[in-house]
């Protein structure tokens, strides 16, 4: 990556502090402005999502689609994104730049309308498969009203022209700056520490979304400038999807070179869809499907996705029976077999858009799902015609994997036959809670007995389970089917959570409204978290994507000053509760550890070893009192970095691992997947 590129170096304009200043008289154009601007300060989650991490990085996605869409329109081609060491973010492009003349409706400049009012971002031109038709879409305009300073600076017509704003309001008429040779446009913003909880972007959490848009648009340059830390990556893919798979299955071995399906299909009608579909296997049992629509992820898949995996499932069984290659009749190869180690990207663009779901990422579209089993079925049934190795090499792995699902069923029927025998279905390591309203409740999987044990003690046992695990758990990025189904501890998991196992599973039918992993504040315990994380991410997705995954956060230390104790989750907090001591006692207090010599009017500090070290009643009000406690809830940003991520920690290669653990040394206590 990180090759030379000619991407844009324009000077960065400064956002002046600028003073409000007056703009005459108000029309009652600009009060509905203020009102809508009004609106997105009152309830800025309801635009951004939420007023967290997440919704922070959404102000970047929100302005870098705008700059996408330009560039797809086919007027820019390189986009800068600038993190500043002032804690503003600027995104720059070489497309036309906004236009700043008068709008025809408003009569005011254009760039302030786009600036200013809430969804005129694609008003002017019809484009037809705007990014910000979809998920996003809320327009530069709410990024503006959630800024205490913004400004825009447009290169057009040979001149530069600045706008500058505050909380969305403009300071001051569009002015003419200077000359310019160049076009393009240029957004710089601080986002409002009154709005957002945290005001830090982190460069790797961009860093996902723009290669991914590096991916999935392959004529685009991006660039991401850190100055904080002097990070300045180029991506630029001109393979697309085929070099996004390759990717994703980075330190996977892959069975064949990606198959690459590109093309425009045309209904009836006359309406296009552009689908762009890139496959292959590798010698994992895992499948990833990364499916997107006008650059949006569909982590919910819909009718692309339906339609390419009807689309394999019909190609290759055609293709097998025709070539013979499925030895006697009795075995039948499903859509399942043929998902084992396939890796795939799916990209179209629609027109408009229906997202459905719980997540509105499930692309509802019916003539979707037609134009892509249609691209699919020709385009593969070509290519297995001139490539009978591949297609051999396809379906003796499917058939592998048919064999392991016969197998993994005749597990799961005796399973199901032992379960019947036994009065109760449930593990007799579970301690349930007494409520049967499974939104009420908690299940906390908690490692090992001793840790189990307090658990059990100090829950409130009317709402909350505990389900103790012995050992290591398994890990499932190396391991196949019947032997995850095998194990012991996975199976308690399962029947615990009641969710049921693959066609069986429903996330109607979770007994818990949150599912806690709680696992010491160490090495091992990490480790074991992240083994946890592994489980659910391939085998219970959907708990994930709705937000049932929590992670427990027990604390490192208690610092305990005569009758008072204080806990703190990590060693800023100890300095923190400490320096207050001090300051409290006027400086005169001895602070030792709990190993030395105790004096009464000391302060004593001791570090948790693990959970088994905390006796009930502190495990229950450090880590599991709703009111006292902090969880975390585990939620996948990225599906893309989240499959790989979890490949690098647990497949087989060890190289890519070191590598990791070296570079994220030192963000150990990082938690989005
Ligand atoms: C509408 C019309 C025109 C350009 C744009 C929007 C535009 C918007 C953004 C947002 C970020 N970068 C952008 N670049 C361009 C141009 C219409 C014309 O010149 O005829």
């Amino acid at each position: 990556m990180a090759q030379e590129t000619d991407v844009l170096e324009m000077e960065m304009p400064d956002v002046a502090s600028a003073t409000a200043v007056a703009n005459g008289s108000y029309s009652e154009d600009s009060i509905k402005v203020l009102e809508g601007l009004e609106a997105v300060r009152k309830r800025p989650a309801m635009y951004i999502g939420d007023i967290g991490e997440r919704g922070l990085h959404h102000l970047i996605n929100e302005v870098v689609d705008n700059s996408i869409d330009e560039a797809l329109a086919g007027y820019a081609r390189n986009i800068l994104i600038t993190l500043h060491s002032d804690g503003s973010c600027s995104v720059q492009d070489d497309g036309r730049g906004i236009p700043v003349g008068p709008h025809p409706v408003k009569k005011i400049s254009t760039l302030e309308v786009v600036m200013c009012t809430l969804h005129a971002g694609g008003k002017f031109e019809k484009n037809a498969y705007k990014v910000s038709g979809g998920l996003h879409g809320v327009g530069v305009s709410c990024v503006n009203a959630l800024s205490v300073n913004m400004c825009a600076e447009i290169r057009r017509d040979g001149k530069v022209f600045r706008q500058d704003y505050m909380r969305g309001v403009p300071q001051g008429d569009v002015r003419e700056i200077g000359e310019a040779k160049s076009t393009g446009t240029l957004v710089r913003f601080y986002p409002d520490g009154d709005i957002f909880k945290t005001l830090e972007f982190k460069s790797d959490r961009v860093a996902d979304r723009l290669r991914e848009l590096a991916f999935l648009n392959p004529q685009i340059v991006i660039r991401l400038r850190d100055e904080r830390d002097g990070r300045d990556d180029v991506y630029h893919y001109p393979g697309g999807l085929v070099d996004f798979v390759s990717y994703v299955d980075e330190g996977k071995i892959a069975l064949m070179k990606p198959i690459m399906i590109s093309s425009v299909f045309k209904a009836d009608d006359g309406t296009e869809t552009p689908v762009d579909v890139c496959f292959q296997y590798n010698n994992s049992y895992n499948e990833t499907v990364l499916s997107y629509v006008n650059n949006i992820n569909t982590i919910e898949g819909g009718t692309h996705v339906s339609g390419f995996r009807s689309a394999l499932t019909r190609t290759l069984n055609t293709y097998a029976t025709k070539n013979n290659l499925v030895k006697g009749d009795k075995l039948q190869l499903t859509g399942e077999d043929f998902r084992e180690g396939l890796t795939a990207a799916i990209s179209v663009k629609v027109g408009e858009p229906q997202f459905e779901g719980q997540t509105k990422t499930k692309l509802g579209n019916g003539e979707t799902e037609g134009a892509v089993r249609a691209m699919v079925n020709d385009h593969l049934t070509a290519y297995l015609e001139s490539n009978p190795a591949i297609g051999k090499r396809i379906i003796e792995k499917a058939i592998l994997a048919a064999e392991a699902r016969i197998a993994a069923r005749k597990s799961r029927e005796m399973v199901r036959r032992k379960n019947a025998l036994e009065s109760s279905a449930l593990p007799g390591k579970l301690a349930d809670c007494s409520i049967n309203t499974p939104e009420d409740c908690e299940i906390f999987i908690v490692e090992g007995d001793s840790a189990g044990g307090s658990a059990k003690q100090g829950r409130d046992r009317r709402f909350q389970a505990i389900l103790p695990l012995r050992g290591k758990v398994l890990n499932v990025q190396k391991a196949r089917l019947p032997k995850v189904l095998e194990n012991e501890e996975i199976r308690c998991i399962f029947t615990a959570l009641g969710v049921g196992f693959g066609e069986d599973f429903s996330i109607e039918k979770l007994r818990y409204g949150k599912v806690v992993l709680m696992a010491d504040a160490d090495v091992d315990g990490s480790h074991i978290r992240t083994l946890l994380l592994t489980f659910f991410f391939n085998y219970m997705h959907p708990l994930i994507e709705a937000g049932k995954i929590y992670i427990a956060q027990p604390p490192l230390y208690k610092v305990k000053k005569g009758k008072k104790e204080y806990y703190a989750f990590n060693d800023a907090e100890r300095d923190e509760v400490l320096a207050r001591i001090r300051k409290e006692s006027g400086g005169t207090v001895e602070i030792v550890t709990a190993d030395e010599a105790i004096t009464p009017s000391g302060v004593v500090i001791s570090r948790f070893k693990g959970l088994g070290e905390m006796n009930p009643e502190q495990l229950w009000e450090t880590t599991m009192n709703p009111e006292t406690r902090t969880m975390l809830q585990v939620s996948i940003e990225s599906a893309a970095a989240a499959s790989k991520l979890f490949e690098t920690l647990m497949g087989d290669q060890v190289e890519p691992r070191r590598e990791f653990i070296e570079r994220n040394a030192q963000y150990v206590k990082n938690l989005d997947i």
